[in-house]
């Protein structure tokens, strides 16, 4: 069996990887060509643990080779990229040139997963679009379990934490979701290949659904957390503190606050629900709201800094520690961190410092040269203002009397 994998990203590449490692032949796909290179060298190009070795074994063994364009499989399965447009309503253009790209491929008895998280329907649109470029090949009905196609299509929503993505690709439940049961049945065969946990069957609008609201209920409840720490400080009252207690009660578990939500999908996908149902997705809405206000909130614990200072911003140097979304890894989209460090170059501190130990050089919108990527001890040796606002282990770890003297925002409450 060849398993043709569409988009090397943190999801993609990963399960590429692991599939080779049970000795499947798989072809990596990616539009861009320095991907591909990275690969084929047996590197990587995204920071994520075990997944280096991984990578290198496959490709040594020549289970895993990259290319830029789909080539003839058994199976496809497509991970890209389904970001929203600017009103918040889901961008399926990376699935749709995927569709477009495997059709020009396929054969009849193959089967095409969907593993990208999408609005209700997009699996459907996928296939159309299939559709449209080979009429001559019958795709499944929905829900239509007598029909017999010659294309097998099903929604099989990945479900890993970033930072522990090749641990729980394995140990994790999965959800398949069949346009029929036969479709579905037949992507279980293919999950069962690396799945240790149960393969779950179900349609391919309810998969879809699943993976929106498990990412929703976490932001719901991030927000009440966030919404706490809101509360908290106009009360002046220790946020964690409160929450450590409150969490003694045996029904209660709520979340850690921060400086916001990031990541390529809690901070998108409740917004695929809003945009299906706005009516109705009010608390959904409202968490991300609460949790999209919370970089305003930790730019005004800093001007409040900087007036504690009684000197002038353009005298001070800060240092912001961390950038990337969450703990331990590179990856800086929607990162709140990012966004706030943005802000805070802009605003005419004499020097700003960023440590981030994942990454080797400063981002784009950092235009000022008065912006430095340095290490930690340089960062807390010179700096007036500390924002703490990724709780990075070397940042857990540190020694806190460093600290003394200075202005603090600890936004992660870890030297709390
Ligand atoms: N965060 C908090 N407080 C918390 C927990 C998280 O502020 O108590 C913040 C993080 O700092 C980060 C954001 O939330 O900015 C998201 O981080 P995360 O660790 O909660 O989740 P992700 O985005 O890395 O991964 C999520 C996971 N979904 C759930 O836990 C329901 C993962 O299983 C999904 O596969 C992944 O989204 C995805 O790809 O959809």
């Amino acid at each position: 069996m060849i398993v043709s994998i569409i988009g090397l990203g943190y999801i993609g590449l990963p399960t590429a990887a692991v599939l080779a490692s049970k000795g499947v032949e798989v072809v990596g796909v990616d539009v861009n060509q320095h991907v591909v290179d990275t690969i084929n060298r047996g590197k990587i190009h995204i920071i994520e643990p075990e997944l280096d070795v991984l990578v290198y074994k496959a490709v040594q063994n020549n289970y895993l080779k990259a290319v830029t364009k789909p080539e003839k499989s058994d199976v496809f399965m497509v991970a890209v990229p389904t970001p929203f447009k600017d009103n918040h309503e889901p961008d399926l253009s990376y699935i749709k040139m995927a569709a477009k790209a495997i059709a020009t491929v396929l054969e009849r008895g193959n089967l095409v997963i969907l593993e990208s998280t999408s609005p209700v329907g997009a699996t459907e649109k996928m296939m159309d679009w299939m559709r449209e470029e080979r009429p001559d090949l019958s795709f499944p009905k929905f829900g239509d379990d007598k029909s017999t196609a010659d294309i097998a299509v099903t929604h099989c929503p990945e479900r890993v934490l970033p930072g522990q993505v090749v641990r729980e690709l394995v140990e994790n439940n999965r959800i398949i979701g069949g346009v029929t049961t036969q479709c579905a049945e037949r992507a279980r065969e293919v999950y069962k290949i690396f799945v240790e946990a149960d393969c779950l069957i179900t349609d391919c609008r309810t998969a879809e659904l699943s993976k929106l609201v498990e990412n929703s209920f976490r932001d719901v409840n991030i927000a009440f957390a966030n919404e706490l720490s809101l509360i908290c400080d106009k009360l002046g009252i220790n946020v964690w503190d409160l929450i450590n207690l409150a969490n003694r009660h045996p029904r209660v578990n709520i979340l850690q606050p921060g400086p916001g939500v990031g990541g390529h999908c809690i901070s998108v996908d409740p917004w695929f629900i809003v945009d299906s149902a706005p009516d109705e997705a009010t608390l959904i809405r409202t968490a991300r709201l609460v949790n999209d206000s919370k970089p305003l909130f930790v730019l005004n614990k800093i001007n409040q800094a900087i007036e504690a200072t009684g000197k002038d911003t353009s005298e001070l140097n800060i240092a912001c520690l961390g950038l990337a979304f969450k703990p331990d890894i590179d990856d800086l989209r929607e990162s709140p961190a990012l966004s706030i460090a943005r802000k805070i170059g802009s605003s005419g501190f004499s020097s700003v410092f960023l440590v981030e130990p994942n990454i080797g050089r400063i981002p784009s919108g950092f235009d000022s040269d008065s912006i430095k990527l340095v290490d930690l001890g340089k960062a807390i040796d010179c700096a007036d203002i500390i924002v703490l606002l990724v709780d990075h282990a070397s940042f857990k770890s540190m020694n806190v009397s460093l600290l003394a003297g200075k202005q603090v925002i600890d936004t992660r409450g870890i030297w709390s």
